[in-house]
């Protein structure tokens, strides 16, 4: 494990800006109107570093629809949505946002909330319909006019490359990530997206988060491909996505602009202590880097940990000396999905040094019942991929929450409870910041309500209400609250 981010130099940096990060209460009596703060005049306390970048991500096939058209090919997900019962109400991507005619009026809500970035996924079936062979210019196109777009009114984009709807014509030829030659595939759909964006896309993200597509995909059975491999297949699946990764960092070198930077989208297990002494800090460290082995610590560390190898005996999965060294390519940047926690403690008695605390039954949690609510993983999350491999610019590539949005008589949604999911969540984002956690961006999830996997279209998560009928987006009031944020550069 490198360690050039020094536990002196973290503990320095906290310190020193701890003492600047003491909050300022507001004074009772309303000062005269000549001495509130404007909205660029926030107190310090609330203000994010300069040049922060606020953004709003989606996905493809969450958003997109038009899945027949200008040469797209199937991908799982369009198998998986349309077989009975795998989605609520049998619910499928074919129509979804209808963002691919659409898109031009919802960069058009990007630039309301003044997001200075977006991040979307390019689907694969739009630029290699079979996943590999021959190329279909027109699918790629369209990303053309969306980057354009965005550019044309001042948003980054930041494309994501594998955000889950794989090709269906590798999952039948190869088993999908089953296969080594899907990563394979994936490094040439890279290498070909490289050269033909990067003029214009200066960040690109690799994969969106392992820690679900396999998991939930390949072991548990409910996304797509909807399998439920277990020992030896199953590690071997979760190897076959790093080295895929891998070989599309490698591609997207060779082939990528200049000034081009490349990272990862990983909804990483952060492990939050129970509380905040040294010894549980310390286990908290050590479990991140434990229960996120077979993903982000391979993938910094070039090479999988002692205790994950170990615990998984003959299953292990098998591997090259030179598919580490390809799975732990340097990366520009790390991509953090943040959601929720798992709370840890110190444990003497565990070969670990860890032992996990379960949340109790009561525990907060959004309607998507996986969403406990616990704020301090965004401070957790940065903080310990910062010191535990030294990452230099870290990005929250997605955090936000489901809600059961519902319009009021006035045609607004007072989603009171993403408000302040989003406020908690984003002080502690501050708080780490404020301590030289190099977070250097934020993208919420989502930019509009969308088609939310298995959960369908039940469970919302957007900024902007959807009525899917009529493809009408409402601005919510979290979407308000977002806009303050981004003007002021501050906590509202
Ligand atoms: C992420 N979990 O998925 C995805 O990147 C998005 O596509 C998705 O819409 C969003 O979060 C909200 O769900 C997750 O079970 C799905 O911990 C499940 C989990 C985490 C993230």
């Amino acid at each position: 494990m490198s360690k050039k981010f020094s536990r002196r130099t973290f503990a320095k940096i906290a310190g020193s800006a701890s003492l600047a990060s003491v909050v300022e209460l507001p004074a009772l009596a309303t000062p005269p109107a000549s001495q509130t703060r404007t909205a660029t005049q926030s107190s310090p306390a609330r203000q994010f570093p300069r040049g922060f970048i606020w953004g709003t991500a989606t996905a493809s096939y969450q958003v997109e629809g038009a899945v027949k058209e200008d040469g797209r090919g199937p991908s799982i997900w369009d198998t998986f949505s349309h077989t009975p019962g795998k989605v609520v109400n049998n619910a499928t991507g074919d129509i979804a946002n209808d963002h691919y005619h659409l898109y031009k009026g919802d960069v058009q809500l990007m630039k309301a909330l003044g997001v200075k970035a977006y991040r979307f996924s390019i689907a694969w079936p739009r630029v290699f319909p079979n996943g590999d062979g021959p190329a279909n210019p027109k699918g790629l196109d369209f990303y053309n006019r969306l980057v354009d777009e965005l550019l044309a009114n001042g948003i980054q984009p930041f494309a994501t490359l594998y955000h889950w709807d794989l090709p269906q014509s590798l999952q039948d030829r190869f088993g999908g990530w089953e296969g080594r030659d899907t990563s394979k595939a994936f490094g040439d759909y890279a290498g070909y997206v490289a050269s033909h964006l990067t003029d214009r896309v200066k960040h690109i993200f690799t994969i969106n988060e392992f820690g679900a597509f396999i998991e939930v995909g390949y072991r548990r059975g409910v996304h797509a491909p909807g399998l439920k491999l277990t020992g030896l297949r199953l590690n071997q699946t979760r190897h076959h996505g790093v080295l895929g990764h891998g070989l599309a960092v490698q591609a997207l070198r060779a082939n990528a602009k200049r000034g081009t930077k490349i990272g990862i989208a990983e909804n990483i297990t952060v492990a939050a202590p129970v509380f905040e002494t040294s010894a549980h800090i310390a286990a908290a460290e050590q479990a991140t880097r434990e229960m996120n082995a077979q993903y982000l610590t391979v993938i910094q560390e070039g090479k999988y940990t002692d205790w994950y190898l170990k615990s998984a005996g003959a299953d292990a999965p098998k591997f090259t000396a030179e598919d580490l060294k390809i799975i732990s390519s340097p990366l520009d940047f790390v991509g953090i999905n943040i959601y929720t926690t798992q709370f840890v403690r110190a444990d003497e008695s565990s070969p670990t040094g860890f032992a996990q605390v379960p949340h109790p039954k009561s525990f907060p949690h959004a309607p998507s019942p996986w969403l406990f609510v616990t704020p301090d993983a965004i401070y957790w999350g940065p903080r310990h991929v910062a010191k535990l491999w030294c990452a230099k610019e870290i990005y929250i590539t997605e955090n936000g929450c489901s809600s059961s949005d519902e319009p009021a008589q006035d045609g607004r949604v007072y989603d009171t409870d993403r408000v302040t999911y989003l406020r908690s969540y984003l002080t502690q984002l501050r708080r780490a910041t404020a301590e030289g956690v190099p977070v250097r961006g934020y993208f919420l999830w989502s930019l509009m309500d969308n088609f939310e996997w298995a959960d369908g279209y039940t469970n919302r998560f957007g900024l902007h209400y959807v009525d899917y009928a009529s493809q009408k987006r409402t601005p919510k009031l979290s979407a308000d609250f977002y806009r303050e944020v981004i003007a002021r550069n501050a906590l509202v």
